[in-house]
């Protein structure tokens, strides 16, 4: 999120215009708060797995906003299509893997499970299905000997952090046509 509100200044034809967390200890609300861009919090644990209703919610400080495009950035939990419908073709995603391997969670140690020699990040257009949207960028990283998941998430981040604002740059302008890292 922050790599994503950093890189929007200068030419940039989108800005930040609100940070939405299901989680009110999400350390991204202070950064964004740092940074003066507003920030809201739905909770979905009151609603109790009823999606439905949480989402009501989330649409509220949307609506206020107005947003163009929304960029779900570690937010964790399945959207229904109703909602996805209401933002369609600009809704963007990071997920760590080369989809269309991998989709769900887990995704780490699935790759070092499989014994596979690359792992890396996609972004990707959200829709109803999870992590099944037209794919809008990826990079790639190599499996180390003796990679754990946590090492080699670390290694995938570093990537999410470039990749993630230059697709959304080239989204912003038109342009989906996929980025290719490296
Ligand atoms: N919603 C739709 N409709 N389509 C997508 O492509 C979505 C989505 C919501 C989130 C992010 C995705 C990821 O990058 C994402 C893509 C969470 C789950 C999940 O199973 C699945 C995919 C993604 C994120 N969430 C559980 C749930 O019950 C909760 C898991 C948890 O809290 O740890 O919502 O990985």
């Amino acid at each position: 999120m922050v790599s994503l509100v950093d890189s929007m200044i200068g030419d940039h034809p989108a800005r930040p215009c609100l940070v939405l967390s299901n989680d009110a200890q999400a350390g991204g609300l202070k950064k964004a708060a740092d940074r003066g861009i507003p920030t809201a919090v739905v909770d979905h644990r009151p609603f109790k797995g009823d999606r439905a209703a949480f989402e009501a919610e989330l649409l509220k400080p949307l609506q206020e906003a107005q947003p163009d495009i929304v960029c779900l950035a570690g937010f964790m939990r399945v959207l229904t299509g109703d909602f996805v419908s209401r933002f369609q073709g600009r809704m963007l995603n990071i997920h760590p893997s080369l989809l269309p391997k991998y989709k769900g969670l887990h995704t780490h140690a699935r790759a070092i499970e499989a014994g596979d020699a690359e792992h890396g990040c996609s972004v990707h257009e959200v829709t109803a299905a999870l992590d099944d949207g037209p794919i809008l960028g990826q990079a790639r990283v190599p499996v180390e000997q003796g990679d754990t998941p946590d090492t080699l998430a670390a290694r995938v981040l570093v990537q999410e952090h470039v990749l993630y604002p230059e697709v959304l740059r080239r989204y912003a302008e038109g342009n989906r046509s996929p980025v290719l890292l490296p």
